[in-house]
């Protein structure tokens, strides 16, 4: 609307030569402004039943490097639930929407090792979008990303303490894509490539947004690595949509 107000301004100076003319354009400006407005899809995502409980990693205690780090053992993050059911760690897209991607202008995305761990380990980036990778250990990790979509390449590369960042871009979407540690068999983290800048991951209150949505008919895709994926169909045309899933342990 500052867009509109904007014009609108401008188009006023011109008022007392052209009254009629001016009229006409702020008309049509009305009309495209009401078709071209972007809204978001929100949604809550819940999960129903009981998931199976998180393993502890004990492997990460029998390494003195890791287990100094931690006062209790760790354990794996499967199914992060609210008490309310809400299930964050969902990867929500617009489903075959391609060819789309801001990545190469948008702020890169970091995926830390803290602790022996990846953080976090549910991630979301744009093709040509920068994935850095930090070390905050003071250990060697091994970054190791083993893609299965052709054309977006593997690479293994050793980070030991204070080493500098590792930076990454993939040009391909790919649901999922693995990052492991081969020093720390129990280290993953899963990142999922978009050609669009509309996904979200939903947060430990089950909630997601995807913003600016253009116009038109799309399927909603929510994914969830141990739960599956789940589609909706909605319409974005005067308004935020609402979409809310709900997953159910088998
Ligand atoms: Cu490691």
């Amino acid at each position: 609307m500052a867009l509109y107000s904007a014009l609108e301004r401008l188009l006023m100076k011109f008022d007392r030569s052209s009254g009629k003319m001016v009229l006409i354009m702020i008309a049509v400006l009305a009309v495209a402004g009401q078709i071209a407005s972007a809204a978001d899809i929100i949604g809550v995502i819940t999960l129903t039943g009981t998931p199976p409980a998180e393993k502890e990693i004990t492997p990460l205690m029998e390494n003195p490097d890791c287990a100094k780090m931690h006062a209790i053992t760790p354990t794996t993050h499967f199914y992060v639930v609210g008490p309310n059911h809400e299930l964050a760690d969902v990867v929500v897209s617009l489903k075959g929407v391609t060819g789309k991607s801001t990545g190469a202008s948008q702020p890169p995305v970091v995926l830390d090792q803290k602790g022996c761990l990846y953080t976090p380990q549910i991630l979301a980036i744009q093709t040509g979008q920068k994935l850095i990778v930090k070390n905050s250990d003071p250990c060697l990790h091994n970054v190791h990303a083993t893609p299965t979509v052709p054309g977006n390449p593997e690479s293994n590369q050793g980070q030991g303490p204070g080493a500098p960042d590792l930076t990454f871009t993939y040009t391909q979407p790919e649901m999922f894509l693995r990052f492991k540690c081969d020093v720390h068999p129990w280290m993953f983290a899963w990142v999922s490539v978009f050609d669009s800048p509309w996904f979200c991951v939903s947060g430990p209150d089950g909630k997601f947004v995807i913003k600016n949505v253009p116009p038109g008919k799309y399927t909603v895709e929510a994914a969830h690595r141990k739960l599956g994926t789940q589609t909706q169909d909605v319409e974005v045309k005067d308004g935020d949509v609402t979409a809310n899933f709900t997953f159910a342990v088998k």
